[in-house]
């Protein structure tokens, strides 16, 4: 495939400073060539600017977990889109599954949210997720395809085919317990779907889509194996610089 896999950490809200500039320096000189594995790292706000700073390597993609969906305003404790862009990045997470549930992030909202990461010239990397009772009930394939089609709205074919997809059944976040290959593959397979019938065959076949949710270093290369799954988003697995590279050096 054409497809560069993406694999992507989510620290979520861990580290300092300090130890997240640790963590850059020990892993950016033994990261893969980005032509062939592209690798990232979603990190608290506060942690971007020493990340980059400490990234001599230049090889790790330096990524913000959220941002507002204004560039500059009274939004106090917001962060900008635009100020992301300026530090130099290219992706920022939008619509975790945390953010839907701790934060009230409505699909319009994260609506707003796509469009303002790719109006600063970046790439949003879209979440949607999947509860088990949903699973369970045979509603989730209705459920993923309404995330999908909601965060869309307005999205340009131009914009929909640089974006990445992750798809994180919730069932399988934080909990140790993996999606099946196959069931990461359905998951992956019905978003690329869901694009095909938004915009295009050609563009589902350029759009990333990655699985999440208790990815680690004995299952991520299962898990790439399968067609549809171009990369994971790790959250714990990500924190450690040890199996951080394992996870990058699935091959
Ligand atoms: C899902 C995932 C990262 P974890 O939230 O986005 O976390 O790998 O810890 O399940």
């Amino acid at each position: 495939s054409v497809r560069i896999p993406l694999i992507a950490g989510n620290w979520k809200m861990n580290k300092t400073v300090t130890e997240a500039v640790t963590f850059t320096k020990q892993v950016t000189d033994q990261l893969p060539d980005p032509s062939e594995v592209e690798t990232a790292i979603a990190a608290p706000a506060i942690l971007l600017q020493p990340m980059i700073d400490a990234n001599s390597g230049g090889r790790l993609q330096v990524a913000a977990e959220n941002c507002y969906y204004e560039n500059e305003g009274a939004y106090t404790g917001e962060t900008s889109p635009m100020a992301l862009k300026d530090m130099g990045l290219h992706y920022v997470i939008i619509g975790h599954s945390e953010r839907r549930r701790y934060f009230n992030e409505t699909d319009d909202i994260i609506n707003r949210k796509v469009h303002a990461v790719y109006n600063n010239a970046m790439v949003p990397i879209l979440c949607c997720d999947e509860t088990m009772g949903r699973r369970e009930s045979g509603e989730h394939v209705h459920w993923v395809v309404s995330q999908v089609t909601a965060a869309l709205k307005g999205i340009s074919d131009d914009e929909a085919k640089k974006l990445v997809i992750a798809y994180e059944p919730s069932w399988a976040i934080g909990s140790g317990k993996s999606a099946s290959f196959d069931q990461a593959e359905e998951g992956c397979y019905l978003i690329r779907q869901t694009v095909a019938d938004l915009y295009s065959d050609e563009i589902a076949n350029q759009v990333r889509v990655l699985y999440g949710g208790s990815v680690n270093p004995d299952n991520v290369k299962g898990l790439m194996a399968k067609d549809n799954i171009d990369g994971v988003l790790a959250g714990g697995a990500s924190l450690k610089e040890e199996t951080f590279l394992q996870l990058t050096q699935y091959k």
